[in-house]
């Protein structure tokens, strides 16, 4: 039997110096400083924000450290505290795989262990950036206005309990709040999450959360604090077991943590950053600009709202993965037919071609290396779709034109919300609104305009213009019976 692998870690990092092709943090760790707080450490910000912040320091050193936090559960840190904050990142292209040891992360917290504990460690003034990605879900707001949900039990219970919040945004106002106090300049406030305009969104979330608690805190941030917007893209397929193995192999050393990751990567950020700074992520790829809004519809309508689209089809096709979706030439048509209908609705942005970046994505869906489970982009598309989908179909109908591909997208929402297969098996449905959805399904019945009636009803979703427009249920419905007649992959041929 093999010996164990010893666990990565600050005192095995050398006894991977014998290997080839294993990157190493190639700077002095004990210089790093906890500059940035990372507010929802997943699989994502590991290999995009804390990757260019680890190009960074390997290129040019500094103190730009990273504390990771979780707002839910333990296990991240669980994994990640004996590896001293070290973990293996795994690149996966058609040529093979790459691994990497990134040590930028110094520690991580875990917020509902000890609340007040965040609020001071982001409130220090050592926090010059509390970086964010915490999923759609994670800013209890409206996603079809953009506003806070007031009524959310999160916001709620940090209403009454402000020093010791649940909620991303509770924390941010909490810490921004001691830090006017006591008289000090503010941190940045960086989301990193697929949001139409983010760093306003988050913004005003934040001064409508304050102003509740206290008006002058409110006006403080909007006078001080600074939300500059993003748009990132990277490919991060939720760890597997297959990835445990892979790390090891790949670098002796047995990592309870590694992501991995397609090759490709995209950072592109509004260079509104306050005194605090930030680190010279531009030395490294990140394209620092004036106006996000351009890069940020394309990727969000062409990449996220066609990776929704083949997530519901595919998953209800019986494909696995995104890239077994891709290999289906039934999706792989349909997506073209998507695009062409979101391509005329997106201005292309500086630098970019539209035909060559859905070229591109295609490939990318398509690499046998990353196993992007259907499922996992199929949860909580009741965030997802307005952004993704939504927004195009408004801008179609409002010029006359019609909506085929992109009905079909929302009708296998609505038919995977269902919670049935197209083979009689049940579906795991994960959503903020999953109990709304089937109440409201199981009250219309079984005919299909009653039950897209029911769901299009959901204000929060669809606003209150798409439910009377008179072609957009219209479509809806039709691309609903289609796939109930005759499955999605026969439907999405048509
Ligand atoms: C995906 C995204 O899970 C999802 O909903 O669409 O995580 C997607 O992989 C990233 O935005 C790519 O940058």
């Amino acid at each position: 039997m093999n010996e164990a692998a010893p666990r990565l870690s600050p005192q095995t990092l050398g006894q991977i110096t014998a290997r080839t092709g294993v990157r190493q943090p190639c700077y002095d760790r004990a210089a790093l400083r906890p500059a940035i707080v990372h507010l929802g450490l997943g699989a994502f910000f590991r290999a995009h924000g804390a990757h260019y912040t680890e190009d960074v320091l390997n290129r040019s050193g500094g103190d730009w450290g990273i504390i990771g936090v979780s707002l839910q559960r333990p296990n991240q840190r669980d994994r990640l505290a004996p590896q001293g904050g070290l973990y293996t990142t795994l690149e996966r292209g058609p040529q093979g795989e790459r691994a990497r040891i990134v040590g930028a992360l110094l520690d991580v917290m875990v917020a509902p262990e000890d609340p007040a504990a965040l609020v001071s460690r982001l409130a220090d003034t050592e926090t010059r950036i509390v970086s964010l990605t915490v999923t759609e879900k994670g800013y209890c707001h409206d996603p079809a206005t953009g506003r806070l949900n007031p009524e959310h039990p999160d916001i709620r219970h940090d209403l009454q309990n402000p020093e010791i919040p649940r909620s991303a945004v509770g924390f941010l106002a909490a810490a921004l709040g001691r830090r006017r106090a006591a008289g000090q300049a503010p941190f940045t406030v960086l989301c990193c999450d697929n949001l139409p305009h983010n760093g306003a969104l988050v913004a005003a979330l934040v001064r409508d959360y304050a102003a509740r608690l206290d008006p002058a805190l409110a006006d403080w941030i909007a006078a001080e604090v600074r939300f500059p917007a993003t748009m990132v893209d990277r490919i991060v397929p939720a760890l597997t077991e297959a990835d445990l193995a892979a790390a090891e192999a790949l670098t002796g050393l047995a990592d309870h943590a590694p992501v991995g990751h397609e090759p490709f990567r995209q950072w592109v950020i509004e260079d509104r950053f306050g005194p605090a700074g930030r680190p010279a992520w531009e030395m490294v790829g990140a394209q620092l600009v004036s106006d996000v809004a351009p890069f940020e519809h394309m990727k969000l309508r062409l990449l996220n709202g066609a990776h929704s689209a083949l997530a519901y089809l595919g998953y209800l096709a019986g494909h696995e993965t995104i890239v077994e979706a891709v290999s289906d030439p039934a999706l792989s048509g349909y997506v073209q037919r998507l695009w062409s209908e979101i391509r005329p609705m997106v201005p292309q942005p500086p630098g970019q071609d539209l035909v060559a970046y859905t070229d591109a994505l295609l490939e990318r869906f398509g690499n046998p290396a990353i196993r992007h489970r259907a499922w996992q982009i199929a949860m909580d598309g009741s965030q997802k779709l307005p952004q993704r989908l939504l927004s195009t179909v408004r801008e179609r109908l409002a010029a006359g034109l019609p909506i085929p591909a992109l009905a079909l997208a929302v009708a296998a929402w609505a038919r995977y919300v269902g919670g049935t297969d197209e083979r009689g098996a049940p579906i795991d449905v994960r959503d903020p609104l999953a109990a709304e959805l089937r109440a409201r399904l199981d009250a219309a019945g079984s005919e299909p305009a009653d039950r897209i009636a029911a769901l299009l009803a959901i204000e929060p979703i669809f606003g209150t213009d798409l439910p009377v427009h008179p072609t957009f249920a219209a479509a809806v419905t039709k691309a609903y019976e289609t796939l109930l007649d005759v499955g999605a992959r026969a439907a999405a041929s048509t």
